[in-house]
């Protein structure tokens, strides 16, 4: 008896975790578009064979890809966020995007926690002071507590929560600007991001990327997080005005910021490197063993809910 065919995936880049490239290739006939010479020549001639499509929250999906794919059935994203996801494209044609969402609230959390204590105790930079021999020569400045401070969160989403969570231990206040208020949730809701800003000691992103929050945090919202405020951001480098931020840093109008998005990466602007109030990571909150691992179980758990009942397990909401 022939066996049935393996559904053909479509694989668009090279995906973080290498374990799960081999999960995949296991349960399916993939292929990955980045390792085709010519990928728009590759997708005319095979575009019509794939059913499937696997992607990443940073790798995103064009428009253009899916319409070259006449018979996609289900897209299935590593990552919570979507801004890089056609998802428009995908649901004018009826095809579920499934997506890995709560699994990675916790490592998240605590990235922006690690950037937030960081920045201001300077853990990087006197690391830094250290290995340079400086520390028999000269003290290390007293820097900026943490505990006890206010905390303004932008974007109250699960992420959020969860950053709010951490803040008890902290002894710190917390205050949150969200378009709409969080149903349950006793926190304050402050009424503009400005006035967020304004109160806030440090605050952090943790609102989706996309056009509706592109530069949501600008030059007066800078402005109004003022010298002694702290900037946190582990969402997406389009939420903050970078070339504001370069300026605001570098003339002191804030305090310093903790970065892990950046508007063009993997590019980072060499005025960032320069300062030694800036602690950047390269994109990676979610990136421990566990959580990635939870995330990659997640993406093959839509791909195979899908293929066996025609609904992915975790879809991407409506609007
Ligand atoms: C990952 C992310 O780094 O989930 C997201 O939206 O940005 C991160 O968790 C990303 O999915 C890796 O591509």
């Amino acid at each position: 008896m022939t066996q049935p065919s393996k559904p053909r995936l479509l694989q668009i880049a090279r995906l973080p975790l290498a374990a799960l490239e081999t999960d995949l290739a296991a349960r399916y006939d993939v292929v990955c578009l980045s390792d085709q010479a010519d990928p728009v020549a590759f997708l005319a001639e095979h575009g019509a064979s794939f059913t499937g499509v696997v992607t990443s929250a940073s790798i995103g999906l064009k428009g253009e890809v899916i319409a070259a794919l006449p018979r996609l059935q289900v897209i299935s994203s590593f990552g919570v966020g979507f801004d890089a996801l056609d998802i428009a494209a995908a649901r004018a044609r009826g095809i579920p995007v499934g997506y890995t969402p709560d699994v990675l609230n916790d490592c998240v959390a605590d990235m922006a926690f690690a950037l937030m204590l960081d920045v201001s105790r300077g853990v990087a930079a006197s690391d830094r002071f250290v290995r340079r021999g400086e520390w028999p020569k000269t003290r290390y400045a007293p820097l900026t507590r943490v505990s006890g401070k206010r905390l303004g969160i932008v974007g109250m989403g699960r992420i959020g929560l969860a950053v709010a969570e951490r803040a008890t231990g902290f002894r710190m206040e917390v205050g949150y600007y969200n378009r709409r208020p969080v149903e349950g949730s006793a926190l304050p809701r402050l009424e503009s991001l400005l006035a967020l800003a304004q109160w806030a000691d440090y605050l952090v992103l943790t609102v989706a990327g996309g056009a509706s929050t592109r530069h949501m945090v600008n030059r007066e919202v800078l402005d109004a997080l003022g010298p002694r405020g702290y900037l946190v951001n582990v969402a997406r480098g389009s939420v903050v005005d970078e070339a504001a931020l370069v300026e605001a840093l570098q003339h002191k109008r804030i305090a310093g910021a903790g970065l892990d998005v950046f508007e063009n990466e993997p590019q980072v602007p060499a005025a960032l490197m320069a300062l030694d109030n800036v602690v950047l990571t390269p994109h990676t909150a979610s990136a421990t063993h566990e959580t990635r691992r939870a995330m990659a179980d997640l993406v093959l758990e839509n791909l195979e809910s899908f293929y066996a009942t025609g609904a992915v397990r975790v879809p991407v909401p409506l609007a």
